[in-house]
């Protein structure tokens, strides 16, 4: 007899685009082979819990016959590409969904590895070259995201190469090209740090694979492959310098990034409920609490329920890296029948929820993650409630506020880019970072280690106090603490040109 081994699996799925048919299968294969949940990852994904050993080649498989798969979503190799949330918005948003698209497609291992072992394709008979990536692959992970100003949904300074799209004349004129973003650190290796990327230049949009594979190239290269905890890209620029290392990409690429161009923006938070489009269309955004689909918890979004609305819809969905949920390309006739089984499920529209509910984001954390040291995920809803309590007290409940939690310091939820940042310690315990911006192009800075919640409350109330008396004119809750200096310079590391 071996353990009874369970398993997560994570799709890759560029942009976080699924189709209606799609949907409902990955609902059908959690219920078969998975915890019977689905999970909206912080990275535009899906993934699956509870997978056992022996239901893992079956749960490929069909995945595999409404074609999607799990291929480098996890490993040292590019990651799940993501892209600012709704494709339809505009051509704009289009065509940057396009880029992901290729930028995954040209990042993809050569390897049919996949297909010999889950699908049962042909053996390979002769070692298989992988041209980009050589016989070691990465030396750790590698994260590309895709963003279009003002909205910042995907954290673009968080991952190793960014793109933020740059828009003339109603047109994808090209990228702003950042490197070196990763939040990772540890709590006992005082040389691990979240890093925001910097701004290295602008290339044009046929430039965008070239630039792709020289970053990716000097990484391979230079990255630090003989400890883990330093083998991140930002580690690579920090120990080459940011100059010496644009230099490496610049002769790979066989030509100089143009200066970066103007972009700003406002926010890292969904748009919810319906937006209207240029094509006549509507999407709809749905809040998704902690980004899990389940059908026996009263806290989570029902599967069923979903499924019967993703059926009403027949169209497009979209993956937010909020882990939210949006209907895309909904028809006038489609809307009202998904407004009618709206209000008789009374599925959450954020707009009945506060902002810091709405926005607030976890890590999955306890029970399933192996480094957890606290709760994230389950502890969330209770945190907000009393949050939503504390903020009530002061008129600021509707005070738009990002918060977001992890179980460890690893960061996937990106505290360390909140207003309001939680990192699990020990059972019941968390480090409390304050003063990122709404936009998260800020690191924050650790104020107080190992609170209860208790202590996280008596920290917050004299400061949310002073914020509903003396803040500017639209002033955000992060903004104003760095503004009055009530908190201590960032304390980690948090260079480059911003944009
Ligand atoms: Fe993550 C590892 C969950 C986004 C930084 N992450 C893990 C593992 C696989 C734990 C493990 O290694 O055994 C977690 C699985 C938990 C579970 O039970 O499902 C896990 N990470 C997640 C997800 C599901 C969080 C979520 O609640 O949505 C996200 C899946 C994304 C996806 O679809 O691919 C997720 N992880 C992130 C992010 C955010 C991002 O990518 O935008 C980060 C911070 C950004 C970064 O990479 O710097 C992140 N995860 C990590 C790290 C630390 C990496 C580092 O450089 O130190 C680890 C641990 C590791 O790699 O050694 C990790
Ligand atoms: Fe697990 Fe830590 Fe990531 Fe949370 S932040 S999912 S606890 S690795």
């Amino acid at each position: 007899l071996e353990p009874q081994y369970q398993f997560m699996a994570r799709l890759r799925l560029p942009g976080g685009v699924l189709s209606s048919t799609q949907w409902l299968a990955l609902g059908r294969i959690a219920r078969e082979y998975g915890n019977g949940s689905l999970r909206i990852t912080s990275r535009q994904s899906i993934q699956f819990h509870g997978l056992f050993k022996q239901d893992l080649k079956p749960a490929v498989q069909a995945l595999d016959r409404v074609l999607l798969d799990t291929i480098s979503a996890c490993g040292d190799i590019n990651r799940n590409v993501i892209a600012c949330a709704n494709p339809n918005r505009s051509s704009l948003h289009g065509a940057v969904y396009g880029w992901a698209c290729r930028i995954a497609e040209r990042l993809l291992p050569e390897s049919r590895a996949y297909h010999e072992i889950w699908l049962d394709g042909e053996s390979a008979v002769q070692p298989e070259p992988e041209p980009l990536y050589g016989p070691t692959y990465l030396p750790r992970k590698f994260k590309i995201a895709l963003a279009i100003p003002p909205s910042n949904d995907v954290d673009v300074f968080a991952h190793d190469l960014g793109f933020i799209a740059i828009e003339e004349h109603g047109r994808l004129a090209g990228f702003n090209v950042t490197v070196g973003g990763g939040l990772g650190r540890s709590h006992t290796n005082p040389a691990t740090y979240p890093r925001v990327a910097d701004v290295i230049g602008f290339c044009a949009p046929e430039q965008v694979l070239v630039v792709t594979e020289a970053v990716v190239a000097t990484q391979r290269d230079h990255g630090n492959r003989s400890d883990r905890a330093q083998a991140r890209l930002k580690y690579t620029i920090d120990r080459m310098g940011l100059d010496a290392f644009v230099a490496d990409v610049t002769h790979r690429c066989g030509f100089a990034l143009a200066p970066a161009r103007p972009a700003a923006f406002d926010t890292s938070s969904d748009e919810f409920g319906w937006v209207e489009h240029a094509d006549g269309t509507a999407s709809l955004t749905l809040y998704v609490p902690g980004g899990r689909i389940v059908d026996d918890s009263p806290e989570y979004l029902p599967l069923s329920d979903l499924d019967e609305l993703v059926e009403t819809h027949g169209g497009e969905l979209h993956l937010t890296c909020n882990q939210n949920l949006v209907l895309v390309g909904v028809t006038t006739e489609a809307r009202s029948r998904i407004e009618a089984l709206l209000a008789r499920r009374a599925l959450e529209l954020a707009p009945r929820l506060t902002p810091l509910e709405s926005g607030a984001m976890a890590c999955v954390a306890l029970p399933t993650c192996p480094l957890a040291m606290a709760e994230s995920e389950r502890y969330l809803p209770q945190l907000i409630r009393r949050l939503n309590g504390l903020l009530d007290e002061f008129g600021l409940a509707r005070e738009d506020l990002s918060l977001r939690m992890t179980g460890c310091p690893n960061g996937c939820a990106r505290p360390y880019l909140a207003e309001i940042g939680l990192v699990g310690k020990a059972p019941g315990l968390y480090d409390l970072y304050l003063g990122s911006d709404r936009a998260g192009t800020r690191l924050n800075t650790r104020v107080r280690e190992a609170v209860d919640e208790a202590a996280l409350v008596d920290t917050l109330r004299p400061l949310f106090a002073r914020f509903a008396e003396e803040r500017a004119a639209g002033e955000g809750f992060g903004d104003f603490l760095h503004r009055l200096e009530l908190i201590g310079a960032t304390s980690t590391t948090s260079r480059g040109t911003r944009t």
